[in-house]
């Protein structure tokens, strides 16, 4: 009797412990979710390109910097120690950050800078985003050199919506400036002058073939195998310039962007706005041999800053005689093919499906009309160097965005008064003919100011962005929203009608995206629905719209539950001291030049 009780409670115990095994095996493969953690090196490092040595700043000591590998609803701590000259911070681009503004990072917006010496954890939390994102410095122009790719596989037991490529392989295309870029900008701005642009564009780091001192090492290259699929994963890194990206003699699939997916598109080239991301998919099908791929910059207004195509070249491997020279892409479009560019925008489709619905609002609470211009500051005494002595500025709703010198986040968190201002408008103060190419002098001088807009938890907002010809300056812009993706419902050209414009909206199944353009005298309208609280930066991406002011933020206030509101804030944030800024200092040299140089150098 005894011996059977033993045996049974031994029995009971064993269940007891498959239980509690069981439920936590189905628990971990619930909850799929995985912390990664990175240490991120912030330092010089010396580079020679185009025959010239410079020193900039890396993350690792790689430039491209190094590729950040997740799943879908994971957690990245990056550590940022800064062991370089001057502050900076790292911005992970696309990345949602539900309730989490304060690992956004935009300098002055969510944090101060990391000064030298020290550093700050970043929590990264991805949520919906899958596919391909990246992280760059969002400080001066420190995202030249300090950016890298931010892979997104999808969670733990599902799958690509597409067959399952062979091999994959990030793209990332890149400026490189000869010279120090923060050093001339900051000097540029002195001035109220044009700002830096580019000495070449690069493919993972390297321009390729058609450059200065151009040679075997100056060149990536992919080895691919005869029928194999390749899924390329494509960054816009440069700071301030549209690309078109092509690849002799083959097609690409375009598959997602943003790190969202879309419905496939067969291209011979793509356009890619600053800040966007392509997963296109590349099917070795063509006979062994040696393909260019390139890029080239797609200029909207002015001149090129780059004439020359970057250029990486694709191998097959096998028994064939290389060619003296690979074939260079015919379907590179030209800088200038606004068509080939802005054209690609009405084939986005998201996949709106059962594994990837869409949400897209249908009523709109908070509507708004964005005007996008350049403008013009007025100088005392005409003492700039632009336009009748003034200073080139940008503006969205005739407000030229001025930095805080506290950041934003902080001042509405601890409720500080005198930082920034509730007042950015919903609308223009005057609606002209937008794309006339000549307008009036009245709609060249902005009202400058740190202005943000407000918006409850959960509004649904639409925003019309509209392009102007102001200053002859009509132009693509690209313009990127943080904490948030959006969905594109509708484009066109000249002044948008909100008569006519509006029926021509995709509420079906639109593209969401991070970043879009503005196309040049046209508009575009996006959607979304206001349910991250949180300060969020809304700025152009070409970096020099943005420097002179194109941007703005939106707070969306908590919502009623602890579940609806802003994540209480890390230990501590860096404080607001160490912008580049601080350490550079105006000086003459022995000709008289004035010129500007690191203090103490
Ligand atoms: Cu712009």
């Amino acid at each position: 009797m005894k011996k059977m009780m033993m045996g049974s409670l031994l029995s009971q115990s064993q269940m007891v412990l498959t239980r509690v095994l069981l439920l936590l095996l189905s628990f971990t493969s619930m909850v799929r979710a995985k912390d990664h953690f990175y240490d991120f090196m912030l330092k010089e490092t010396n580079f020679t390109k185009l025959c010239i040595t410079n020193s900039v700043l890396t993350v690792n000591g790689s430039f491209p910097g190094p590729t950040i590998h997740v799943r879908k609803g994971d957690t990245a701590f990056v550590n940022v120690h800064n062991q370089g000259d001057y502050g900076v911070t790292i911005h992970w681009h696309g990345v949602k950050q539900p309730r989490n503004p304060w690992s956004d990072g935009p300098e002055y917006i969510t944090q101060c800078s990391i000064a030298p010496g020290t550093n700050f954890t970043y929590k990264v939390i991805f949520s919906t985003e899958e596919g391909t994102l990246w992280w760059h410095a969002h400080s001066d122009w420190t995202q030249s050199t300090v950016h890298g790719a931010i892979v997104i596989l999808p969670a733990e037991g599902t799958t690509y919506p597409f067959p399952q490529p062979d091999e994959e392989q990030v793209i990332v295309l890149g400026s490189w400036f000869v010279f120090d870029v923060n050093k001339h900008l900051h000097y540029d701005l002195s001035v109220g002058g044009e700002l830096p642009g580019a000495q070449a564009y690069v493919i993972n780091g390297q321009p390729g073939a058609f450059f200065n001192c151009s040679n075997d090492e100056t060149t990536f290259r992919l080895s691919v195998d005869y029928g194999k699929t390749y899924l390329l994963r494509i960054i816009n890194a440069a700071v301030d310039s549209e690309l078109f990206f092509a690849i002799a003699e083959h097609n690409v699939t375009v598959v997602g962007m943003d790190g969202s997916y879309l419905k496939p598109i067969s291209t011979a080239n793509v356009a890619i706005s600053p800040g966007q991301t392509m997963n296109v998919l590349l099917t070795a099908n063509q006979p062994l041999g040696h393909y260019y791929m390139a890029a080239r910059q797609f200029i909207s207004i002015g001149l090129a800053d780059v004439e020359n195509a970057t250029t990486a070249v694709i191998e097959y491997r096998g028994n064939y005689t290389a060619p003296s020279t690979p074939i260079f892409p015919s379907n590179l479009p030209s800088h200038r093919d606004i068509e080939a560019g802005n054209g690609f925008l009405s084939r986005l489709r998201s996949l709106a499906n059962k594994e990837h619905p869409i949400s897209v609002p249908q009523n709109i609470s908070h509507p708004m009309f964005v005007v996008v211009s350049e403008k013009e500051i007025v100088c005392p005494n005409r003492s700039c160097v632009s336009l009748d002595g003034n200073r080139l500025s940008s503006a969205m709703n005739n407000i030229t965005f001025q930095n805080p010198t506290t950041d934003i986040l902080l001042a509405y968190y601890r409720d500080i008064s005198g930082v920034y201002e509730t007042d950015f408008p919903d609308y223009p103060k005057w609606f002209y003919n937008f794309t006339s190419d000549d307008l009036p002098n009245n709609t060249v001088i902005p009202t400058i100011g740190t202005k943000v807009r407000m918006f409850n938890f959960n509004e649904t907002v639409e925003i019309v962005f509209q392009g102007t010809d102001v200053l002859a300056g009509a132009q693509n812009h690209p313009v990127h929203m943080h904490g948030y993706s959006y969905y594109v419902v509708g484009s066109g050209l000249g002044n948008f009608n909100n008569e006519t414009d509006p029926k021509s909206y995709n509420l079906v199944d639109p593209p969401e995206l991070n970043t879009v353009r503005v196309p040049k005298n046209g508009w575009v309208t996006v959607r979304f629905t206001a349910n991250n609280p949180g300060v969020w930066l809304w700025h152009c991406h070409l970096i020099r719209h943005q420097t002179w002011g194109m941007k703005t933020v939106f707070i969306v206030q908590n919502g009623d539950t602890p579940e609806t509101s802003i994540l209480d804030p890390p230990p501590s944030m860096p404080s607001c001291k160490s912008s580049f800024v601080n350490y550079i200092e105006e000086f003459k040299n022995s000709d008289g030049l004035q010129l500007v140089r690191m203090r103490g150098m």
